[in-house]
């Protein structure tokens, strides 16, 4: 019995551990071989015999299993010793790419602004009512506020169908001057080809006191970065409408495909509509507490100009995850 003792106080693996434990308890083991001794015995020698032999193979078990932990935990240690492994030293070649279109975009946009000086801000997905639609001046009959462009919560909360209101919240925690970005995802109740639920937007706004953000400092902005993101293209504003700026206008490009000779991308037009722009009009002031101010603002969706600069002729193409198609930017 003491050498079994000996024998497991020097095991030095688990292998080694198992194999003194079937010698012991095996079928054949030695103890084991103890209990069949028992039916050659009777009486009060039976009775001391057995309490002998259970005493002896609860000791055995009771050094087996602190053998058995401190030899797992050991070995546990060693594999985790050997098998730690260098991050730094594996680079795939096999998969560079530089992230999705939509964020590189996006990222060249607020890249560009933010030389500018101007601040990023971000704001909640779910709004409500007077931040998403009434501060804006959009009347409750207006279209926009219909049921089937907004994704309703109940008590007139919604998704946002804008990033506007960030620039809402912006005005009623801030003083002017301001010059902010507000990048992030929109939602609009539609489905089609040129149409996912979710979007991205980019929207821009600066108000100044008295009279000094004025259209012609836009004009000129607007004209710049678009230059900056599209490179040699020329620049035009036509006039346009939005409730919440007057006047309002939108921005062309000439067509980054043709160059303005008319091709399928640009209906034969050579142009490209690229963001919308105004004068902040008086209401939106006047909704957020705003006196003797001026300001301009502008809004764009990334995923047209993604597809515009990065040459994607299908808008799903953003929303599939498929690393075939990421893979190729
Ligand atoms: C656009 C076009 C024109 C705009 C206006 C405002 C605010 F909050 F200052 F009134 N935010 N965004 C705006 C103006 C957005 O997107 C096409």
């Amino acid at each position: 019995m003491n050498t079994l003792i000996q024998e497991l106080q020097n095991a030095q693996t688990s292998q080694e551990l198992e194999a003194i434990r079937l010698k012991a308890l095996g079928k054949k083991g030695i103890i084991t071989q103890k209990f069949s001794e028992l039916k050659s015995l009777e009486g009060q020698d039976k009775k001391n015999f057995a309490q002998e032999i259970n005493e002896v193979k609860q000791k055995f078990e009771s050094l087996y299993y602190l053998k058995k932990t401190e030899l797992q935990t050991r070995e546990l240690e060693n594999s985790l010793q050997k098998e730690k492994i260098d991050v730094s030293l594996f680079q795939s070649q096999n998969h560079r790419s530089f992230g999705h279109p939509i964020n590189y975009t996006k990222d060249r946009i607020i890249d560009y602004f933010m030389h500018l000086g101007y601040e990023l801000c971000i704001g909640p997905l779910v709004e409500d009512d007077f931040h998403n639609f009434s501060a804006l001046n959009l009347p409750e009959y207006h279209p926009a506020r219909d049921m089937q462009d907004t994704f309703y919560f109940k008590d007139s909360m919604l998704l946002r169908t804008h990033t506007s209101p960030v620039q809402i919240r912006t005005m009623q925690t801030q003083t002017p001057p301001i010059k902010m970005i507000c990048p992030g995802p929109t939602f609009r109740r539609d489905y089609d080809l040129t149409h996912t639920p979710m979007f991205h937007q980019v929207e821009g706004l600066v108000v100044d006191n008295g009279n000094k953000a004025s259209f012609a400092n836009l004009k000129y902005t607007l004209e710049d970065f678009l230059k900056h993101i599209f490179g040699d293209v020329k620049v035009r504003f036509r006039s346009s409408f939005f409730p919440f700026t007057e006047p309002s206008a939108e921005a062309d490009i000439s067509c980054v495909f043709c160059k303005g000779k008319g091709c399928r991308v640009c209906s034969d037009t050579g142009w490209l509509e690229v963001l919308g722009c105004g004068v902040v009009d008086e209401y939106v002031f006047e909704a957020v507490g705003y006196q003797n101010v001026s300001g301009y603002a502008f809004g764009m969706g990334i995923e047209r100009l993604a597809m515009l600069t990065c040459g994607v002729n299908d808008l799903r193409s953003f929303f599939e995850t498929d690393l075939r198609v990421l893979e190729q930017f």
